[in-house]
Parts: structure tokens; sequence; C-alpha cells
């Protein structure tokens, strides 16, 4: 590829409301509030990122306010006017003497990633080393008001095609509610849960017992940056426990493999910095035979441009929370939107940078902040 030089980038808040709220063990979301990014080259080019922060710090310390602040004071100082040959060595530009932030780094580091795909005039996809053509969607469930609505929330996500359904879980609506569902949907059925660190090892019994419902994982049952007693409840389980939210760096996959802490790692690239740390992550999961997949944060089209991107490489052997935009919004940022066909998302081959087109009109139109910095 051609160095680049980001001499500008512009940051935007945008307010897109979800069809339905998305209720988590740790806290509920119903209108989005996304920071989008667009990065502007030297040479003319530009492409859009987003930044994946919420806004309340439930799932990680950050959120979209904490985000804007770090991009604007340290993140983009490092980055904008430097000469890049490569977007893979910005990571330890971010990470020197620069403690986490990694969703507001992630945002800047994967909008070189794709800046630097156009530039070369090659898929994402491509750039970064992936070799599907389509990868498998699983859909994730928000906790829903009864086990009935859930049964009739996850049998419409099988019947549309979904490879995977992902039911978020809490102490009270756990076991049975999955146990309900499994009886209405079947043995067939690919069934996990997520509980969002809901649990202690206090609950050991009661994680255990999700074992005769053949679940192909459980996520995330303890608290957040816990590697330690995730061990030891795996020992306690059969069923396999993938991590998320403790998973911030390669550092914390490796460790998570020599503990025994999980089975499974649920890749989202802006919990770990970006992409040069996802890459990095999924070849050691690929040399160690963990599977991986793609987490989603309620990314806008533009964000999902970037899963679909990262989905694509080898080791994701197990469907994404890639759903297609109409799963949340009345109408998405990008051009074409997001679609799914038998439970399959097309990665986008044929144009250089991230696949689609922003639709910038719509964009400008719901902007509720924006921020030149240069
Ligand atoms: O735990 O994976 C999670 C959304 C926000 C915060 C945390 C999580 C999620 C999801 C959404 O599960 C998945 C998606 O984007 O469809
Ligand atoms: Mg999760």
């Amino acid at each position: 590829m051609p160095s680049m030089r980001i001499d500008r980038i512009t940051l935007r808040e945008i307010r897109l409301a979800l069809k339905e709220p998305f209720r988590i063990s740790s806290g509920v979301v119903q209108e989005r509030r996304i920071m989008l990014l667009e990065l502007h080259d030297a040479s003319g080019a530009t492409t859009w990122s987003e930044c994946v922060a919420g806004e309340l710090p439930n799932y990680s310390s950050e959120t979209i306010d904490t985000a804007w602040l770090a991009i604007s004071q340290w993140v983009a100082p490092r980055v904008i006017g430097r000469e890049i040959a490569h977007p893979g060595e910005l990571h330890e530009v971010l990470e020197r003497d620069f403690r986490e932030h990694r969703m507001a780094k992630a945002g800047v580091e994967m909008g070189c990633w794709g800046l630097a795909a156009t530039l070369a005039g090659q898929p994402l996809a491509r750039f970064i080393g992936g070799t599907r053509t389509q990868i498998a969607a699983g859909i994730s469930l928000g906790i829903q008001a009864s086990p009935a609505a859930l049964i009739e929330k996850a049998g419409a996500a099988l019947a549309e095609g979904y490879r995977k359904v992902k039911i978020k879980i809490e102490p009270g609506k756990d076991v049975e509610w999955l146990r309900a569902a499994r009886a209405a949907l079947g043995s067939d059925a690919h069934l996990m849960a997520d509980a969002n660190n809901a649990y202690t090892l206090d609950d050991t019994d009661r994680l255990a017992a999700l074992d005769e419902l053949d679940l192909m994982m459980i996520e995330q049952p303890l608290a957040h940056d816990d590697l330690v007693r995730h061990a030891a409840l795996q020992r306690s389980l059969r069923t396999p426990i993938c991590l998320d939210e403790t998973i911030t760096s390669l550092d914390r996959a490796q460790d998570m493999i020599a503990l025994k802490s999980g089975r499974i790692i649920n890749i989202k690239a802006g919990r770990v910095g970006g992409f040069a740390q996802s890459l990095a992550i999924h070849d050691l999961c690929e040399s160690q035979g963990i599977p991986v997949w793609c987490g989603g944060m309620l990314e806008s089209g533009i964000g999902r441009a970037y899963n679909v991107a990262l989905a694509s490489l080898p080791n994701f052997t197990l469907p994404g929370d890639v759903s297609p935009s109409a799963r949340y919004w009345a109408r998405d940022v990008v051009n074409p939107e997001w679609t799914m066909k038998n439970g399959m998302v097309t990665v986008p081959l044929d144009v250089p940078g991230i696949g689609v087109e922003v639709d910038t009109a719509m964009i400008e139109s719901i902007t509720v902040r924006r921020e030149v910095l240069a």
C-alpha cells in the first residue's frame, strides 16, 4: 500500500433508535448514541469508522463521552500528521504510556485499516487476510419479558435462517427459560447464553444445571475482569465458557488459554483496541485450537462493515453477532444495507475499502454533535 498521512478526523455523534429495546443483565439501551469518525488522508481519500462505546459504563468503563474526550485529546494527536507505512504499526503507537481507552483507540485505528485498504485498492476483508466470501450470522436476543416471548423471538430467528441464537440471561431468567426454549425449539437449534457478568461462583450449581441443555457455550458468566474464577467455574462445567468482557488484549487471551478460563473467545475489535490486536488474538487462538467468533456492539452499518471484514478471517469458525441492518434499525446509515440470506452475510469483495457507501445526507440529518480534529 502507499503510505498514508491523516490530516483531519471529523467526529460525529448520531442517534439511532433501535426497533426494540435491547436488555442485558447490566443495562438496557433503546436509542443508540453512536460515534462516527471520518478520516481524511492527505491524498484526498476518506474513510468512515465507528467507535463502539455505549452511553453508559455498564459493559466496560468507556462511554461515548469518555471516548470522545480520549480521541480528541490523546488518540488523534498521535495519529494526525504521522507518516503511516502500515496500519499495523499504530497499536504500539497508541499503547505507549497510554492506558486503556481501547474503544477510543480502536475507532481511529480501525479507520486507518479501512483507509489503508481503500488506498491499496483492496476490500478491507482481503487487506487483513480474510478468506471467506460469506459469514454465518447469529442473533443476540436481549432479555425478554417472559419465557414465552423468548421462545417466540428465538423461533422466529431460527425460521429466518440465523445459524445461532444467543440468549441473554441473568439470575432468575436463566435455567427455566433456557429449558423452555430448548424444549420448544428442539435439540438441533444452535443456542447459547450470555450473562454479561451476572453471576458469581456461588451460582456454580445453577450454571452447571445448564449443562443438560447442550448450549454451544455460555458467554462471560462472571465478573468482567476475572480470569481466575472463570477457570474454577470452567472446571465445574461441561459447557464451554466463552469470554467477552475479560479479553481486552492479546495477553488476556494468552492468560485465558494458560489458565483454562474458557474454551472460546468472542472477538470485538473495539474491546481490544482495534484490528491489530484482533488479528493477533485470532492468530494465537488458531494456533492453540481455540475457536473465535465476531461479537457485536449494536453497531451501525459502518461498524458492521468492520465486523464483517474481521469475521472473514479463517479461524472465525462460529457464527458471529452480525445481524443484518433491519434487525436493529428502521433505516441504516449505509447503502446497501446489510442483509442476510440463509443465515449468511455476504462479504463485500467488489469494491475497495469497507465495502458499503455511507449515506452522508442521512448522517448529516441525525448528527447531534460534531468536532473536527486537525
Ligand atoms: O455482550 O455481546 C455483548 C451488545 C452490547 C453490549 C454487549 C453485548 C452486546 C450484544 C449485541 O450482544 C450483539 C449485536 O450487536 O447484535
Ligand atoms: Mg457478550
